[in-house]
């Protein structure tokens, strides 16, 4: 899964075909690179980051789903959290709704049970961006992660959605402390007990460049290495910015994987 950024913070502000433009351009080169899902997301959902208004992320989300999908034949998700996103997203052709609030927001369930088709992620985050970092705190991480993840998954199926159209993912970085996100990391094996497809999110993040003591853009080797370890422990869609060295690294797993 390759990240496409449509926060405007991302882009120098050159109004809305510059913006389009550059999206199309970036995801055409993470199509050729190997991505087989692009994820589109309006929000940051950065530590700290300020809400966005409906408005506001649907101009930046839907034109640039419209333009993906009008010229490449590939999966878009969308990254939202708010429910007329979601809905307008499947409207124009999303495969897959991906919120990092698990459809706990107002009117999400109803909007993804009245469509059958859409693939759903629901990602575990302990408290809001603005505050999660602030000492998170867990009576047993992977249990507490698992009990979230049952609750959620009960909340889909009660609301009509079927339980196949589900992937879970365990939220790096999204409340969780540096040795939590280590140990998440080494033990996410354990969340194929529920049956699911796993996605795992890594790429550049916080967790990388406070280990190594990296900015952002020296966070590849890093990145790489969570990939290959998450792959390992059984995740099914890796989503990351660097798509080309991503696909290279889980190449070479997948041939010694299949020689083993
Ligand atoms: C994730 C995400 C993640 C899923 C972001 C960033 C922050 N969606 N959206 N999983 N992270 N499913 O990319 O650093 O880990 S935004």
């Amino acid at each position: 899964m390759g990240i496409l950024n449509v926060t405007p913070d991302s882009f120098s502000d050159g109004g809305q075909f510059s913006r389009i433009d550059s999206a199309l351009r970036q995801a055409e080169q993470m199509i050729a690179d190997g991505a087989t899902i692009i994820d589109i997301g309006g929000e940051s959902t950065r530590p700290g980051a300020k809400e966005v208004s409906v408005k506001d992320e649907l101009a930046r989300v839907i034109p640039v789903l419209k333009a993906i999908n009008a010229r490449f034949n590939i999966i878009v998700s969308i990254d939202t959290s708010k429910a007329a996103v979601m809905s307008e997203g499947i409207t124009y052709g999303a495969g897959i709704i991906n919120d990092v609030r698990a459809l706990q927001n107002e009117g999400c369930l109803t909007v993804l049970a009245q469509d059958q088709g859409v693939g759903i992620c629901l990602m575990h985050m302990q408290g809001l961006p603005r505050t999660m970092q602030h000492n998170p705190h867990y009576v047993n991480l992977i249990d507490d992660i698992t009990i979230f993840f049952q609750e959620r998954i009960l909340a889909c199926t009660q609301a009509g959605i079927n339980r196949s159209r589900l992937i879970l993912d365990p939220g790096f970085g999204f409340g969780k402390s540096l040795e939590q996100n280590y140990s998440l990391l080494a033990n996410m094996a354990k969340f194929q007990c529920l049956d699911l497809p796993i996605l795992a999110g890594l790429s550049r993040k916080s967790m990388i460049g406070n280990l190594l003591n990296r900015e952002i853009n020296e966070r590849l080797a890093g990145s790489l290495a969570t990939a290959i370890i998450a792959a390992q422990q059984g995740a099914r869609i890796i989503r990351v910015h660097d798509v080309k060295e991503t696909v290279d690294a889980l190449k070479v797993l997948e041939a010694t994987t299949i020689n083993r």
